[in-house]
């Protein structure tokens, strides 16, 4: 019998039907049916993720919150058949459940600009709505997540332990990355300014991590929140310009990269429109570095993961982590020339 049968059972389905989601580059995640109801069933990655208790009492945290004092309603964690919210299975892997939300889907790009802002907007208001949250309780789930220094410090390690080959191959993406040590430097610079807050961040906004609502296609409620913990302005807003602005995501060919002028603008007004006044003015006149930080920091990631030769990101061919820093470098020259054209404000 497949493990995820198994787990399934623990979370009361006997003889389930079960799809495979595949679109995250971390967890396995699966919809089972049985029974007459669905839930959403995950083997956690433990090597990225490796206290659960600290992402599943963020997530019960979050959840409390947000029932208490909010229109916005996360899927709740379902309990196993002896009351726990994981089961360890004898591989020793993790698995958690949680309630499939009825008449809810995900969308994929390219999607147009309404589905965006509705997007953009609902990640402002998860923020929004966990303001009163006193920050400081979310746990890090990864440390220095979204640090930058932290992850240009772990790209000149991986360069410094990869093969001759490899490293050859990267040199061009090297030196464009080395050309804007800027970006690092700001970040170091935000740390210290009052103007930037720390507050929930999601950290991880892709387009398919909201559940949309099938009769009004709207969004409901961002998922995936493995990644909510402190952090600062520009991740959320900046993941979503750097994994939506272009047609096709990381995976296209660098070549196929280009900024989507009604996508950029959707994802501002929407953002804009959901986190409403939390946001300060030294943030909001900051707002158009967002996608230029993200672009950096995943283009930084994927390169040190081929360097490292591809131990975090799945990859479904050998050079491909290679080609998604690519992507995301060939996509931050791009957005640097769209945003040097902004008029400004
Ligand atoms: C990972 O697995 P997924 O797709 O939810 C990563 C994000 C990256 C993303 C790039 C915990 O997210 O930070 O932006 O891949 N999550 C983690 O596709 O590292
Ligand atoms: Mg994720």
């Amino acid at each position: 019998m497949e493990p995820v049968v198994f787990a399934a059972e623990r979370f009361g389905f006997h003889a389930p039907f079960f799809e495979v989601l595949t679109d995250g580059l971390i967890h396995k995640t699966f919809k089972v049916t049985g029974n007459n109801r669905s839930a959403i069933l995950q083997q956690v990655n433990t090597h990225v993720f490796k206290d659960i208790d600290i992402i599943t009492g963020n997530y019960q945290l979050i959840y409390e919150h947000l029932e208490r004092g909010s229109k916005l309603r996360i899927p709740a964690m379902l309990k196993t058949v002896d009351g726990k919210l994981t089961w360890i299975d004898k591989e020793n892997s993790y698995w958690r459940a949680f309630e499939f939300i009825p008449n809810t889907y995900t969308e994929s790009l390219p999607a147009s600009s309404d589905k965006i802002f509705s997007a953009a907007k609902c990640y402002g208001a998860f923020t929004a709505a966990l303001d009163d949250l006193d920050v400081q309780h979310l746990k890090p789930t990864i440390p220095g997540f979204h640090d930058l220094a932290n992850r240009y410090n772990q790209l000149e390690a991986a360069v410094s332990h990869a093969s001759h080959e490899r490293l050859i191959k990267s040199r061009a993406l090297l030196e464009k990355i080395e050309a804007r040590k800027h970006l690092v430097d700001f970040y170091i610079g935000l740390k210290d300014n009052h103007g930037f807050r720390q507050r929930a961040m999601h950290h991880d906004t892709k387009l398919s991590n909201i559940l949309f609502d099938k009769t009004s296609g709207q969004a409901v409620c961002p998922i995936d929140l493995d990644t909510v913990m402190p952090g600062y302005f520009f991740s959320d807003v900046g993941d979503m310009i750097r994994s939506m602005v272009s047609s096709h995501d990381e995976n296209a060919l660098a070549d196929s990269v280009s900024v989507n002028a009604e996508t950029y603008r959707a994802i501002i007004s929407g953002y804009e429109a959901g986190i409403g006044n939390t946001f300060t003015s030294t943030e909001q006149e900051n707002i158009h570095r967002s996608g230029m930080m993200m672009l950096y920091m995943q283009g930084i990631r994927f390169l040190a993961d081929y360097l490292s030769n591809d131990v975090y990101y799945k990859i479904n061919y050998p050079e491909q982590n290679f080609d998604r820093a690519l992507n995301q470098i060939t996509l931050l020259e791009k957005l640097e020339g769209f945003v040097a054209a902004l008029p400004k404000a």
